[in-house]
């Protein structure tokens, strides 16, 4: 993890390693942590942390930066990071930011959503979502055995501040919990095992000494994870239909399959419907007044899918072919129309405005390598401007050409590196610029392409051409 290689930077790793952990930051030690409480929740395909803290500025200046470093183990990443004052609901800021550090930590700079005056306090509410911190133990299993998923995280939450009181939960899939690392004041109760509180707490690793714990547990459904998935939101306002189309390449990321697959176990056992970390179908929950589902894949159309749609709900129930089980891939294509009114609203002049979900996906906990979102608006709009819900991180502007297009459509491309499903259902919001001329372009088009073909069939049939009457 340590970047440097020149001698003057190694120098001052060294120095620096003796304040926190050798992180390049120089974090003035301005606060203490009075309470903090963590939580751990591995009941998903992915880690969702919770951190609140009561954290008071010890020092004589008011302050507004808290950093909060996160722990990265093995494989792990962090998908996001978001903060709220717990009291009021007001949201604050929480960015990477970069450092030379001997633990594979990424820190966070969190802005504070208000100025902290010295000896005032304040309630953060921080939430992580991280990927690949779950393996498999063991990592290769029977068709019907149970599956176990591990964990490992440090006993004390890293922070570069003074903790007075900490405690951590962690909150299993279920109760079955055949390991757990026991230190001092562990505690396991039903699915939640609990470590501390501890008092006093030394900012992070200046002792040194890093204790870790690990958790074993089982989890009985499959750890879907969709290496990519790429979501086409396309607009007519000709057609007056909002389209999404979704293409997706997923893998279950759970213990791996030992033996070859018997169709005849599992239909005898798919009679009980017991619990099984097998992916045996997946669950859209769409929008109200969704229509038209599909759903294909490399083969054709699969007809073991269900589609329901009335006006309380819209629900998209695919079954794979086969069941997916550990360590196989599948790749699929659904994909549904809506009515273009329930998302695009006409503002001012000729300004609109669409309102559309940036991440859908199925009901299923699902983590994503990378999403690419692409919004394709009609030819000739202008202006495209867009909020995400959440950071975007490549953006492309292209002109999408298909059948009976003149200049193409104009769209924009967001791509989204290592997404949860915690974000999904959130509201991208676009506006562009579509005026009455380039609405009348895909009608001129077709009457100009009719027009001209009655010319030329009238011309041929003009001509003479039978041989020699
Ligand atoms: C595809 O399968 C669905 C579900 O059985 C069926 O309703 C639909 O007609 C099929 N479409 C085509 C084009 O075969
Ligand atoms: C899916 O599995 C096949 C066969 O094991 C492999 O060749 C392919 O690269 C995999 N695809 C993905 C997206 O992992
Ligand atoms: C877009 O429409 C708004 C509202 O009519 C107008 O104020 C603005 O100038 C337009 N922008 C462009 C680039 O046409
Ligand atoms: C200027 C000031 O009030 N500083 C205070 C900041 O908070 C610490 C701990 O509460 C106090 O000891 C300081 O006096």
């Amino acid at each position: 993890m340590r970047s440097s290689n020149s001698r003057v930077s190694l120098l001052a790793t060294l120095l620096l390693a003796a304040s926190h952990l050798g992180s390049s930051l120089n974090i003035p030690p301005v606060y203490q942590n009075t309470n903090l409480l963590r939580t751990i929740d591995a009941s998903k395909a992915y880690i969702k942390e919770t951190i609140a803290v009561i954290i008071e500025n010890t020092s004589y200046e008011p302050q507004t930066e808290y950093y909060l470093p996160i722990l990265l183990s093995g494989s792990s990443a962090v998908s996001y990071v978001e903060c709220k004052d717990k009291k009021e609901g007001t949201p604050c800021t929480a960015e990477a930011v970069e450092d030379s550090t001997e633990y594979p930590l990424q820190y966070y700079k969190i802005t504070l959503p208000k100025t902290l005056q010295p000896a005032a306090q304040i309630t953060l509410a921080i939430t992580a979502g991280i990927t690949g911190a779950l393996t498999p133990i063991p990592a290769v299993i029977g068709q019907s055995d149970k599956q176990f998923l591990s964990y490992t995280d440090a006993k004390f939450v890293p922070s570069p501040y003074f903790t007075e009181k900490q405690k951590t939960k962690f909150r299993a899939a279920n109760g079955e919990i055949p390991d757990y690392t026991i230190f001092e004041q562990t505690d396991k109760s039903g699915y939640i095992v609990s470590y501390g509180p501890y008092d006093n707490v030394e900012p992070w690793g200046t002792d040194a000494q890093v204790d870790k714990f690990t958790i074993r547990f089982e989890f009985t459904n499959p750890v879907v994870y969709m290496e990519k998935l790429e979501r086409d939101i396309e607009v007519s306002h000709w057609g007056n239909n909002l389209a999404i189309e979704e293409r997706y390449w997923m893998v279950n990321n759970g213990a791996k399959l030992k033996e070859q697959f018997s169709r005849l176990t599992w239909a005898t056992t798919s009679y009980y419907n017991p619990p099984t970390a097998a992916i045996k179908s997946l669950l859209f929950p769409l929008r109200v007044g969704s229509k038209d589902a599909y759903y294909t894949d490399e083969v054709g159309n699969v007809s073991t899918s269900k589609f329901r749609s009335d006006s309380r709900e819209a629900i998209l129930d695919i079954k794979p072919r086969f069941p997916v089980f550990g360590g196989w891939n599948y790749s699929f294509v659904v994909g549904w129309n809506n009515d273009l009114p329930a998302y695009l609203r006409h503002g001012e002049g000729d300004s609109y405005i669409l309102k559309v979900p940036l991440l859908q996906g199925p009901s299923q906990s699902t983590s994503y390598g990378k999403v690419e979102v692409r919004i394709i608006l009609p030819e000739g709009a202008t202006n495209v401007k867009y909020t995400s819900p959440i950071p975007i991180h490549k953006e492309e502007r292209f002109l999408h050409k298909t059948f009976m297009d003149t200049i193409g459509r104009t769209s924009i491309k967001l791509t989204i590196d290592n997404v949860v499903d915690e974000v999904k259902n959130r509201d991208i919001i676009v506006t562009y610029n579509y005026s009455t001329l380039s609405a009348l372009r895909k009608p001129l088009v077709v009457l100009v392409s009719v027009f001209s073909l009655y010319i030329v069939t009238a011309i041929l049939g003009r001509i003479d051409l039978s041989i020699g009457k």
